[in-house]
């Protein structure tokens, strides 16, 4: 492809990407080993000022990779007497040794977390709700959770998180 075309697809794919920015955007720009799954597919989220609102009942697929300490953030609002359950399960052929953290409206407090309560190294866990608010669900590796200075950035550390009503 001529250089000007190439800058003229880039600048229009770039535009695309804008025109449709939304929280699900996947961040595919980071390094790394080519993917086993297609992460275009798997929606990022990253940062703790934009994390992904969950729709309770409907799981999202999501990636602990493109980084070295990865921690994907998502949210939902809760008000007082909700039960809810929530799995993150790593699917066939994933690398990722799930854990996850269910953190109060307060933003510092966690109310609930786990490891491997569910099937394999998977976590399951189950929270009532008292302080109604919107509540930060954290999810890593293990290896991340459990040692500060530990890596984990693999291209197929796929998991599927889901929070139901109970
Ligand atoms: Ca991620
Ligand atoms: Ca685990």
């Amino acid at each position: 492809m001529h250089k000007s075309k190439l800058v003229a697809a880039f600048v229009l794919s770039t535009a695309l990407l804008a025109s449709c920015n939304t929280t699900t955007t996947p961040d595919n720009t980071a390094p790394g080993p080519k993917p086993a799954v297609d992460v275009t597919k798997v929606p990022d989220t990253d940062s703790l000022k934009a994390p992904m609102a969950l729709t309770v009942g409907t799981a999202v697929d999501g990636l602990i990779a493109g980084q070295d300490r990865d921690v994907d953030y998502y949210a939902f609002d809760a008000v007082a007497g909700d039960k809810f359950r929530l799995t993150v399960t790593a699917p066939a052929g994933s690398t990722l040794d799930p854990y996850v953290q269910v953190w109060m409206p307060d933003g510092r407090t966690i109310l609930e977390k786990d490891d491997d309560s569910g099937a394999g190294l998977n976590s399951d866990l189950r929270f009532n709700v008292v302080t109604p608010g919107r509540y930060i669900i954290t999810v890593t590796s293990f290896d991340i959770a459990r040692e500060a200075d530990a890596k984990d950035n693999k291209a197929t550390n796929l998991y599927r998180l889901n929070l139901a009503r109970r």
